[in-house]
């Protein structure tokens, strides 16, 4: 038996997702899967405001004032990890079996260290916790996420250099978005130039949770590299002309890319000492939407993955990398190969908790008023708008709404879901006009009245996949592929893993879709005009 871990850094919590698979030598040394048992052994959740309050986030991140300013501390990812870890062990699962960890982070987020990180890495004491070991090793204590849209003015200078937003996003995938990695690292250069010259690497939440792992500078992946408006998309390496519009020097402070099945190294002494661990090995993180695309089984175009998290996604594999050309949704690098078209709302579980908190009710009652107003809602809109929206961009807050009563908490929780699910809809059609098949991951995922109307809103069959979190069984999948890579396919990586549960998931109804579908044009209006 062998054992794989995928670990999800995600914006409120670590979760570890352990795998098992049967795997035998093959004659010339490979390992090759069996096809014998196959199953997810443990999931393990450490949510950051509950379990290191020390660090003082609110949902795993600390906001200015106004809103715009969104950033975690990176000690917090790391202290986690020894959280997670110690869980694992003690729930009895004998690390020592593990093949290969890797692992998905928040997409886009920066870590930034100074040039005592590789000593400090290298030589870690297992007699002691992670993160005062590691407390010395940022050149930034606190790393921008991708809830800031704090970079508008970074967005443009950057625009400009590289002559247009076009060309911006043929290159790289994406034109300038606020919360990507070239715009925050503009702003910190500019902002902060001596901790900036103090900076001698800037790591992604992925690149930096893979160094931890194997004490040493680990490489992004082209995954999550397709997040930073700095790669050129099509061969996987740095963009030179936006590396060079970004900030000073640049280029030396980055990462090396590396395919995302390449191995990052061993896993640390201190891992192995402290853990169990035997020779495992540290396969390179991903981001947590390409790995969700992965742990969804979606290696292929055809079906749609909607992530309903902290942000909502909707995404599906393509196998051009050309991008959206409303210039809203983005084009990444798929660790199954080919590409990943995806567009991100970041009005996703926030927006559902505020309805839910407005009207006092808990996710059973939130469930039940969704499940007892019609589909259409009569004509209500609510365009949920409760945190400056990503797509479409707008610094505004507030939710807008049409025909809908805010004193009507019936109305105004089927509002923020099909408004949700609407805008969804709307964002998709540039790279799925039409689907059969959506596949769904994230908490609200677990809900069956949202996922109705998202069957509705849709036209389309919602199917549930047995392991809750996608993007660390897609972590799991990437470590169990990278190891059994040379005889392996990636069809063969996923079966048993990624098989919808059956009969879960929610069918659309005839007259239900209709009434959303005459309700899409009203609403893409009022998107518009609520800019
Ligand atoms: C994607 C995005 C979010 C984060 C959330 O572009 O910004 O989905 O990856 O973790």
């Amino acid at each position: 038996m062998a054992l794989y871990i995928g670990f999800d850094s995600s914006t409120q919590s670590l979760t570890a997702t352990v795998i098992e698979t049967e795997a035998r030598e093959a004659a010339h040394g490979q390992r090759t899967a069996a096809g014998g048992t196959r199953r997810v052994v443990a999931e393990h959740v450490v949510v950051f405001d509950e379990a290191l309050p020390e660090f003082g986030t609110t949902r795993g991140v600390h906001t200015s004032a106004d809103g715009r300013t969104v950033t975690a501390p990176p000690a917090m990812w790391v202290a986690a990890l020894d959280v997670v870890l110690g869980r694992l062990r003690d729930a009895g699962i004998d690390l020592a079996d593990v093949r290969a960890v890797s692992g998905s982070a928040q997409q886009h987020g920066s870590v930034y260290l100074n040039g005592d990180a590789p000593a400090a890495l290298a030589s870690l004491d297992p007699a002691g916790p992670l993160a005062p070991q590691l407390a010395r090793i940022f050149s930034r204590g606190e790393s921008p996420v991708w809830l800031d849209c704090s970079t508008t003015g970074d967005c443009d200078a950057l625009t400009q250099a590289v002559g247009g937003a076009d060309g911006l996003a043929l290159m790289t995938g994406s034109r300038a978005y606020e919360r990507f990695t070239a715009a925050q690292i503009h702003k910190f250069a500019r902002t902060e130039p001596q901790r900036y010259a103090a900076t001698a690497r800037i790591h992604l939440v992925s690149s930096f949770m893979a160094s931890v792992l194997c004490g040493a500078d680990a490489p992004i992946d082209p995954g999550d590299a397709s997040g930073m408006n700095l790669m050129h998309l099509a061969i996987s390496e740095w963009w030179l002309r936006a590396v060079e519009a970004t900030a000073p020097d640049l280029l030396r402070r980055l990462p090396r890319i590396e395919a995302s099945w390449s191995i990052a190294g061993p896993i640390a002494p201190y891992f192995r000492r402290r853990f169990g661990f035997g020779d495992a090995k540290v396969v390179t993180w991903s981001g947590d939407n390409p790995c969700a695309l992965v742990g969804l089984g979606l290696i292929e175009p055809g079906t749609l993955g909607i992530s309903l998290g902290t942000s909502d996604t909707v995404f599906a594999v393509k196998w051009r990398s050309d991008p959206d050309p409303s210039r809203s949704g983005h084009v990444f690098a798929s660790p199954a190969g080919g590409y990943m078209a995806l567009t991100c709302f970041a009005n996703g579980s926030l927006a559902r908790e505020r309805v839910r908190d407005a009207y006092g009710l808990d996710w059973e009652g939130f469930s039940r008023l969704l499940a007892s107003t019609p589909p259409g809602n009569g004509g209500g809109l609510m365009v949920p708008w409760f945190v400056p929206e990503i797509t479409p961009t707008v610094a505004v807050d507030g939710p807008v709404r049409q025909d809908l009563d805010p004193a009507d908490a019936a109305r105004n929780v089927r509002g923020v879901v099909e408004g949700q699910a609407m805008a969804m809809r709307l964002h998709s059609r540039w790279f799925a006009p039409a689907v059969e098949t959506i596949r769904v991951t994230g908490g609200a995922a677990a809900n069956t009245a949202i996922l109705q109307v998202l069957a509705d809103v849709f036209d389309a069959e919602v199917v549930q996949i047995a392991p809750p979190n996608a993007a660390s069984l897609g972590a799991a999948l990437r470590a169990f592929h990278a190891d059994c890579r040379a005889t392996m396919t990636w069809s063969e990586a996923i079966a048993g893993f990624t098989d919808p549960i059956p009969g879960a998931g929610a069918r659309p109804r005839r007259e239900a879709a209709a009434a959303c579908a005459a309700l899409l044009p009203r609403y893409a209006a009022l998107m518009e005009s609520a800019r």
